[in-house]
């Protein structure tokens, strides 16, 4: 499959594109299944309450540090995270 020249041989950029694609995919399965355990009232939104109750139960994270990382990933100020803007946090979070 990630043969994609047909010469029979997988060339180190074949290989480097396939092993990126399917990095993604699992970011991104991972990163929907994350999104849907913080949301915890089904609401396909995670609400700054449901952002703190997770990573305080998970790692103790500051207040006033995520505070200013949802402030920042919450670009349409309307207090909730949809699931680009988590995707966001999430980066900002493990980088
Ligand atoms: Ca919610
Ligand atoms: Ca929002």
């Amino acid at each position: 499959m990630a043969d994609e020249n047909d010469d029979g041989v997988i060339s180190y950029s074949e290989w480097l594109m396939t092993a990126m694609n399917r990095q993604k995919i699992l970011t991104h399965e991972k990163l929907e299944a994350a999104f849907q355990g913080f949301d915890i009232d089904k609401s396909n939104s995670v609400s700054f309450d449901e952002i703190k109750n997770f990573l305080f139960g998970a790692k103790g994270f500051e207040e006033n540090y995520l505070n200013q990382i949802i402030d920042r990933v919450d670009t349409n100020k309307d207090g909730e995270i949809s699931l680009d803007q988590f995707k966001a946090l999430m980066f900002e979070l493990l980088s």
